[in-house]
């Protein structure tokens, strides 16, 4: 049975559609995530978890592992390289490392609306990416998001670049974010997901940022009373399968997991879109000050982190970066 993964009222997890895939074998999938039971990542994988299950009549078994309690983004996915895991959905900024391509997604400002990412990933970029991303023992099967990221820290309310003068911001593991945040005056760190919630409550770091529902399902506001609506940047989650168990499966079952992971993208961007402005207002509900930027406001910041572009526009591909522009 299925439970409410919050005291926030979700849109239900959708009934399955499609028919019983017949193939030999018995597969079991353990699924982790970094972030939480109660996020809009989890109830996506519930959703998965119910499609696979019903569509392979049983013969696919998925368990999940939310909170990183199998290891960071970073760490899960080596452990899909080395198959003591099969799946994994995580942010794709930690894994610019190994894909360049994906810093695409880290330029600051970059997808106006979410339709517009939703064009990208789904698109013939998007497409591209997973089959780019399909090597060195993974195999990428869908998108989903993570959303539009929100500054939160323990110290003050800001509204400006200025605001941020020397303020130690966690960013995840890679080179645009901590760009992003030097350029607006901040002291950027980078961190593992997993180690972020005592960095905070400890004042390792000041502050941080993430989507809305991350910040909540995190419980991010016990430990920072400041938020400003930066949206300053958009992360998809990236579905993973290690080749090694990819390999194993009938191809009929590979297509399954396919469907089952764009379904799956598909319903939590759902979930996390119609839940965004509800979990904003319990985040303040709950004590936390937040901080919309007006026009000019957001300007200021858009003006400050222009730069950015300048160091990164080859590194990532200006045509890419054009196209992009162009769905806008
Ligand atoms: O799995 O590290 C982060 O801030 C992300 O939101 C994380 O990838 C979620």
């Amino acid at each position: 049975a299925l439970q409410a993964s919050a005291a926030t009222e979700m849109p239900p997890i959708p009934d399955v559609k499609g028919d019983v895939v017949k193939a030999d074998g018995d597969f079991k999938i353990k699924f982790s995530i970094g972030t939480t039971q109660s996020g809009a990542q989890y109830r996506g994988l519930e959703y998965f978890e119910k499609i696979v299950e019903k569509r392979s009549d049983g013969h696919i078994q998925v368990e999940l592992f939310p909170g990183a309690q199998l290891g960071d983004d970073l760490q899960a996915v080596s452990a899909l390289q080395s198959g003591t895991l099969e799946m994994t959905a995580p942010s794709t900024s930690p894994l610019v490392s190994m894909f360049p391509k994906f810093a695409l997604f880290d330029l600051p400002f970059l997808f106006p609306t979410p339709e517009v990412a939703d064009e990208v990933l789904d698109g013939e970029i998007g497409q591209q990416m997973l089959e780019d991303a399909s090597t060195n023992g993974l195999v990428a099967i869908g998108w989903a998001e993570n959303g539009y990221r929100q500054l939160t820290n323990s110290q003050h309310p800001v509204s400006s670049p200025e605001d941020l003068d020397g303020l130690k911001i966690r960013t995840m593991q890679n080179p645009i974010h901590l760009d992003i945040w030097r350029t607006l005056g901040a002291n950027p760190t980078p961190m593992s997901f997993a180690e972020l919630f005592t960095a905070l409550e400890q004042g390792v770091v000041d502050g941080q940022e993430n989507p809305w529902i991350t910040i909540q399902s995190s419980k991010f506001n016990e430990v920072q009373d400041y938020a400003t609506e930066t949206n300053h940047v958009y992360t998809p989650f990236i579905t993973l399968v290690s080749e090694r168990f990819w390999k194993r499966l009938p191809d009929d079952y590979q297509q399954l997991l396919r469907e089952a992971a764009k379904q799956m993208g598909d319903y939590e961007r759902h979930v996390s879109r119609t839940m965004n402005d509800q979990i904003k207002q319990e985040l303040a509900d709950s004590g936390m000050q937040i901080t919309e930027l007006t026009p000019e406001q957001m300007k200021t910041f858009q003006e400050t982190v222009a730069p950015v572009y300048d160091d990164w526009r080859d590194k990532i591909g200006g045509e890419l970066i054009d196209k992009v522009r162009a769905v806008s």
